[in-house]
């Protein structure tokens, strides 16, 4: 039984104002040649298989066109949702690509013995068990109490996530020792696969890693996972074992999607299991675009493009895209012409410029420097809040709730930013600043999310109360 795991293709990705389609499609060209040369029994996208929950056309014609292709090959193609994926947006297609041998597993939300699935090899027998597990949305399996502190609902989350898995490496277990029993094999010798779309605690992450606000879980302890033969993860970019453990891994994404993600290899795993035996091994791909990052000062810039082999091998169809980071002592107003000078007549194009100053303060200007692209939501948020004076904010606060009690705020809005004393101090408009983060936090979150997950959630909570009934 060979398994391809793969993840965050961030199908439709616009970098810089550049579209990845050819990247992409060379990539998943690539990719149906591997599952020929491999004889691969199954395909796992471990989330983020779209860039953004309104993909553009093109990047849903390459993943249906994928799936197509497939066809025939007598491959399975599994694929979980991300948190750059929509629910709905995966939910449409999933009962059409059901006939095709795909399945599709948005969230949690719904049917756990559909999130069980039995893998087939290229004989018809069951090769593996998956527990397919997407990103895990707080909303889908917690439900929340007044009165929990920050540490009681990471809490919660984090043990709510260590059961949905648990559940599921039960349900596998019977299931395979139903088909064990049918077929007259040794259970044990099927082996169990899990995924996951989540952060796992000691990793690095790469810039174009959105961060995943699982409510204030940070992340997930890799000892909560269950005891399975491999665990296939995504959501970081960069490859890598989790825990210095082989069969826990990120596989990575497939194309840099950002450029400080230019220093690793990019791979997808393979993991073939034979009696009891996990190999695991990891295939390079190729890059399908040439891109690079020079840094220093303007005059070791010049030399590096002069030298750059990437450069010199470009075409004007296809362009090198570069990232310059130049190292200056003065602020020179004509730095992007100045670059720009240094390219004139070379096969290359600049995506992102970057100025770094050389001095004690270089951390400083480097943060001032940055473009509003390159900053998370989260960051701009923060740097908006720091432009307030929250002690005379809190004066003119306490002065409007004097006057009119009835504000039309939401409920749990006034509540949360209620000041715990009487008097503005120093203290409270730090954890006034905190608790306006937190609450920002959330509301990125549900922003996230969208509306028809919220039907789900109204539905399933009028299910619920039916049944309290
Ligand atoms: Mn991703």
């Amino acid at each position: 039984m060979k398994i391809l795991h793969t993840s965050d293709w961030h199908l439709g990705q616009s970098f810089f104002t550049k579209s990845r389609k050819h990247e992409h499609d060379a990539f998943l060209k690539w990719l149906l040649k591997e599952v020929d040369t491999h004889a691969i029994d199954a395909v796992i996208v471990a989330g983020d298989v779209f860039d953004t929950g309104t993909p553009p056309s093109y990047a849903r014609e390459l993943y249906h066109a994928f799936i197509g292709a497939l066809q025939g090959r007598q491959c399975t193609l599994v694929v979980l949702g991300g948190n750059h994926d929509s629910v709905s947006v995966l939910n449409e297609s999933k009962s059409l690509l059901k006939y095709l041998n795909s399945h599709v597993i948005a969230s949690t939300f719904g049917d756990s013995a559909e999130q069980v699935i039995a893998l087939k090899n290229s004989i018809h027998e069951v090769g593996a068990i998956l527990c397919a597990v997407p990103f895990i949305r707080p909303k889908d399996v917690l439900v929340s109490t007044a009165g929990q502190s920050a540490i009681d609902k990471r809490h919660a989350l984090g043990e709510a996530i260590k059961q949905h898995y648990a559940m599921l490496y039960q349900q596998a277990i019977a299931l395979r020792n139903s088909i064990a029993a049918q077929t007259q094999q040794q259970a044990e010798t099927i082996p169990i696969v899990a995924t996951g779309h989540l952060t796992a605690l000691g990793v690095s992450q790469s810039e174009s890693v959105r961060d995943i606000y699982i409510g204030t879980l940070e992340g997930f302890d890799a000892g909560g996972f269950p005891p399975a033969d491999y665990i296939a993860l995504g959501h970081i970019h960069r490859p890598q074992k989790v825990a210095k453990t082989e069969h826990i891994r990120y596989s990575g994404s497939p194309i840099p999607l950002s450029f400080d993600e230019l220093n690793t290899q990019k791979q997808v795993v393979m993991v073939e299991f034979t009696s009891g035996q996990t190999a695991i091994t990891p295939i390079s791909v190729p890059r399908f675009q040439a891109m690079e990052v020079i840094k220093g000062d303007l005059a070791s810039i010049e030399l590096a493009i002069n030298s750059s082999s990437a450069i010199a091998n470009a075409t004007e169809f296809s362009p090198v895209w570069l990232c310059i980071e130049v190292e200056t002592q003065d602020y020179l107003t004509d730095l992007q012409q100045r670059i720009q000078a240094l390219l004139e007549g070379k096969n290359a194009e600049i995506l992102q410029l970057k100025r770094v100053r050389k001095s004690a303060t270089k951390s400083l200007s480097e943060t001032k420097n940055r473009q509003l692209s390159e900053l998370s939501v989260k960051e701009v948020f923060e740097a908006r809040l720091a432009l307030e004076d929250f002690d005379s904010l809190e004066r003119d606060n306490s002065l409007e709730r004097d006057n009119s009690p009835e504000q039309d705020n939401s409920p749990e809005l006034i509540e949360s930013l209620e000041p715990d004393e009487s008097t503005p101090t120093q203290a409270s408009s730090t954890n006034r600043k905190a608790r306006i983060t937190h609450l920002f936090s959330e509301a990125v979150e549900r922003v996230h999310a969208n509306d028809e997950d919220n039907d789900a959630l109204v539905n399933r909570s009028k299910a619920d109360k039916e049944q309290a009934k």
